[in-house]
């Protein structure tokens, strides 16, 4: 009995010793296959609210964007709402907006053309194409013009 106990608790050992050999070997393993970076280089999300409103350049309009997609995710197209108000907090309902935008630390634009397709009243305009094919910083540019008069700004946020 004494003897078996003793192979017994030696196999054990043994096993024991063995499998701490092996585990750090599959975490290293696991680390080493690239895949957690390939996930931060490609992927990014946002929450569809997350941009402050912004006041144009020279103070002649505020701006909200708001995603219709949520959160926000790569490479997939969708449409934005954007809001647009006067100095004085009135809806702007008449306005022509132009978009451009992309990831200036990558000099490139978006994949898509986005552009507004549809006024939808009360200073809203549907803002359809977006679309971000990878994570990281990406910057949105609207030129915005309203009675016979012309502003920008620009929305700077982040997939990640
Ligand atoms: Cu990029």
């Amino acid at each position: 009995m004494r003897v078996c106990l003793s192979v017994c608790l030696l196999t054990l050992a043994y096993i024991a010793g063995a499998c701490n050999m092996v585990t750090p070997d599959q975490g290293g393993g696991m680390e080493m296959d690239g895949e957690g970076m390939e996930m931060d280089m490609s992927g990014g999300s946002m929450a569809a609210d997350a941009l402050e409103p912004q006041t144009t350049e020279n103070s002649l309009f505020s701006v909200s964007a708001v995603s219709s997609l949520d959160p926000v995710v790569i490479n997939e197209t969708h449409a934005w709402t954007l809001h647009i108000e006067n100095a004085d907090g009135d809806a702007v309902t008449e306005a022509d907006i132009s978009v451009e935008g992309g990831m200036p630390e990558h000099n490139h634009g978006f994949p898509t053309a986005p552009r507004v397709t549809e006024n939808l009243g009360n200073g809203d305009y549907l803002l359809e194409g977006m679309r971000f094919n990878m994570g990281g910083v990406w910057v949105l540019t609207l030129e915005i013009s309203s009675g016979g008069e012309s502003d920008s700004v620009t929305f700077e946020f982040e997939l990640n």
